[in-house]
């Protein structure tokens, strides 16, 4: 059997996604709560308002159009806009619905992201608000029902939106002792509840999407560089609190990488490959190698980055990386110093060129049956820590017949190609996996798009662009697929 007894299958969402309520039960704004949909085509936008004129506008986020904020103004959110992230699909009302639906396909793990602004409103309130902690006690108490193991991100793309508008978000060290309060906070309350957290999510992503990894508005390269490092301190502190609080406790480092391809045999692809990798690594590198990698310090050189740091900085990273390392991945990049040749420009993921050997989908993904092989592999090879694969999946403009069905053979098929790459690697490779957590399990909103109509889960969402819909839930093809294989312990891909 490849895949280990206690194999922690199941799926994932975001808060900022999925929960909605974004008002309710005391929670504060976040950031993302000032985000507006857009398109494949159509960036999306943030909002502002100037307190002092009442003058109010928008800007893109810096994730395919500029981030504009004028001088004086806050990012706020304003009326006649529509933020998807407000009912998202609506876990908040529906947490038991989808929990037994996870139930129901043996999920032995769900991910889900705690929205730190409903347990601090503000992000650096002194209290906690226990409206919000009861609020995941219900839900934690539900997935114990179904013997649900929780993975816990304590922050998916949102940041309490005072901390942006009051200090400029993780740009200021006067993030990182409310996130390690927070942190504290929620593994002390929910100790027996929840062993398995993740700091940030795809922390990596503070060099593409600042603003939705760390609630800036500054972009500079310097900006950028010290939001990863306050929230790699802020990490560290927080694998320490939890190891005092219990050794039971694991707290992980979560990234975005795929594998990236040459697009020809030129040794200078090569070159641009890794250093393509470099721009990721030397996140893991810090975060769960425990130092700056000599790469990276020649590059913040070459940029003229200079890290505030406070003495110590530098130990208690070596001291407390993250006990293992979790990743997403939907897919490849290709590379080239011929683009001329390559034709295509735009690539089959975020950056790069067309991999002719590879489909896409409508919006650009595509399955690459050794994609997640290849990533354990390099992943387990360079740190020998547990790794986790919590995201891997494809967004879809899934049809819902007239009898509730949804026929997503599509999505079959990626998941299938997918499982066996990284079956093959703990097989053949002997790679240390704890889980898979399939991304979007029940239908939410794209984070790059802000679209309904990208959807990834197992379970079909009644819920369009426009926020119109009756939000109920049907089983998708894929959603009996997926509780074979879970069932047969992956055993059984047919
Ligand atoms: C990852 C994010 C998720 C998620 C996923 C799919 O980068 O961690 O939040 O949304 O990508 O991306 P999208 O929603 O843009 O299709």
């Amino acid at each position: 059997m490849a895949f280990p007894e206690g194999f922690l299958w199941g799926g994932a969402t975001a808060a900022n996604q999925y929960e909605g309520g974004w008002d309710e039960g005391g929670k504060g704004p976040n950031t993302s709560d000032a985000l507006t949909n857009g398109s494949h085509t159509v960036p999306r936008r943030v909002t502002w308002r100037n307190p002092a004129t009442g003058e109010t506008g928008s800007t893109g986020m810096g994730f395919g159009a500029p981030m504009e904020v004028p001088e004086g103004a806050e990012v706020a959110i304003i009326d006649g806009e529509y933020y998807p992230s407000h009912t998202a699909t609506d876990f908040y009302h529906h947490y038991k619905e989808d929990i037994a639906l996870m139930g129901e396909m043996g999920f032995k793990c769900f991910r889900l992201s705690m929205n730190w602004a409903r347990i601090f409103p503000n992000g650096d309130d002194a209290e906690p608000n226990p409206e919000g902690l009861a609020f995941y006690d219900a839900v934690f108490d539900e997935c114990a029902k179904y013997g649900i193991e929780p993975l816990v991100t304590l922050s998916h793309y949102e940041t309490p939106l005072h901390l942006t508008n009051a200090y400029g978000g993780w740009k200021s060290r006067a993030c990182i002792e409310p996130f390690v309060r927070y942190a504290t906070t929620v593994m002390k309350h929910y100790l027996g509840k929840v062993k398995y957290y993740l700091t940030f999510n795809e922390i990596n992503m503070m060099s593409h999407a600042p603003y939705m990894g760390g609630g800036l508005v500054d972009q500079s390269p310097q900006a950028k560089a010290q939001g990863a490092h306050n929230q790699f301190v802020a990490s560290a502190l927080t694998v320490k609190a939890a190891h005092e609080i219990s050794p039971d406790i694991k707290v992980g480092q979560m990234l975005a990488f795929g594998p990236t391809y040459p697009y020809t045999a030129d040794p200078a692809d090569d070159l641009l490959v890794m250093e393509r990798e470099h721009d990721t690594l030397w996140y893991s590198d810090v975060q769960t190698g425990g130092y700056y990698p000599a790469y990276r310090l020649k590059e913040m050189e070459r940029q003229g980055i200079e890290l505030e740091m406070e003495e110590g900085d530098l130990d208690l990273l070596a001291t407390y990386p993250a006990d293992f390392l979790s990743f997403s991945c939907y897919g490849g990049s290709t590379v080239t110093t011929h683009p001329e040749d390559a034709g295509v420009e735009g690539g089959n993921f975020v950056q790069g060129v067309s991999n002719p050997y590879l489909e896409t989908n409508a919006w650009g993904w595509a399955t690459d049956p050794y994609c997640l092989r290849l990533t354990l592999n390099k992943l387990y090879d360079r740190y020998r820590k547990p790794l986790w694969i919590v995201e891997n999946g494809i967004g879809w403009s899934d049809v819902k017949e007239a009898d509730g069905s949804v026929h997503d053979d599509y999505r079959i098929d990626y998941l299938r190609k997918n499982i066996q790459s990284m079956k093959d690697a703990i097989e053949i490779d002997g790679v240390d996996l704890m889980g898979y957590t399939m991304w979007g399990c029940v239908d939410l909103v794209s984070c790059g798009t802000g679209e309904m109509r990208k959807r990834y889960g197992f379970v079909y969402v009644d819920r369009d662009d426009e926020g119109k819909g009756t939000l109920e839930r049907s089983r998708k093809d894929s959603f009996y697929w997926y509780q074979k294989v879970i069932a047969t312990n992956g055993e059984d891909l047919s």
